[in-house]
């Protein structure tokens, strides 16, 4: 078969599964030799710390120090502004392969917001949290809740370093508000989340595995119990039709075409 045809008939697949499953995983789409640079540019970041970041200790997740002056409680969950930090960050950002994709799934070119995610997120040893199951849009503002986020293995992902999970079809869900608790966050202790519960997935991720998930997909991560930092670059994108809403934290920075 023609590898143009292939490639189209790939992308079809791809597109079908996103919008059905509300996820799609591309293996090895960003080179490693430019996976390998993002995570040095990412590392020398964190020591000596260059913000702007968040602090474990800022979201009070399960796991995190309980406060900034506590023991561990200096630990960065995540740089942020990771596309004004570095072109390397930059150069994922707009690669073709993305770019393509999410041109796809969204019918519709594209903009990088830069309020949400647009962050290396450090999961360090030690003092790492967990996050519970959530939607990402729970706290986000646009015209239209469809935006996606693009997560990129800087290195490996799995169940011991904290690598996310996932509920598959759960974007198309219409839950009853008292499914969720105060913060938003999947109620576990109730039957129906737990047949819900009982669907997640977990995707074991390498350096340059890509996972593209829609802003209402239900999707949480453990904590990292290794000795080795697991580093990702997370960033999200919603069509040129779909505008945050002005004066709400979705709105204070413009977004990007990339
Ligand atoms: O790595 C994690 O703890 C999950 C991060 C996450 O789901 C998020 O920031 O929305």
């Amino acid at each position: 078969m023609p590898e143009a045809k292939q490639s189209s008939q790939s992308f079809d697949w791809e597109n079908q599964s996103f919008q059905k499953q509300g996820f799609v995983v591309v293996r090895n789409l960003i080179d490693s030799a430019v996976c390998e640079a993002a995570r040095e540019v990412a590392m020398k970041a964190l020591s000596p710390l260059q913000g702007p970041v968040e602090f474990e200790a800022d979201v009070g997740y399960p796991g995190a120090p309980s406060g900034r002056s506590e023991k561990g409680g200096k630990t960065p969950r995540r740089l942020l502004n990771a596309y004004s930090r570095h072109r390397v960050f930059r150069n994922i950002a707009s690669n073709a392969g993305i770019k393509n994709r999410l041109q796809g799934f969204m019918q519709q070119d594209i903009l990088l917001s830069q309020c949400h995610h647009n962050c290396v997120m450090t999961k360090c040893p030690g003092f790492s949290s967990s996050t519970d199951w959530h939607q990402d849009i729970r706290y986000w503002s646009f015209d239209k809740p469809e935006l996606i986020s693009v997560w990129v293995a800087l290195g490996p992902e799995n169940k011991a370093n904290g690598v996310l999970k996932l509920l598959p079809g759960s974007h198309l869900l219409e839950l009853d508000r008292g499914r969720l608790d105060a913060d938003l966050f999947l109620r576990t202790d109730l039957a129906e989340n737990q047949r819900l519960l009982a669907r997640e997935e977990c995707l074991e991720l390498s350096m340059g595995d890509v996972i593209f998930f829609h802003s209402r997909l239900f999707h949480a991560a453990g904590r990292n119990s290794t000795d080795e930092i697991k580093i990702s670059l997370v960033m999200t994108y919603h069509g040129v039709d779909n505008h945050p809403i002005p004066g709400t934290r979705s709105s204070m920075l413009p977004s990007i075409a990339v």
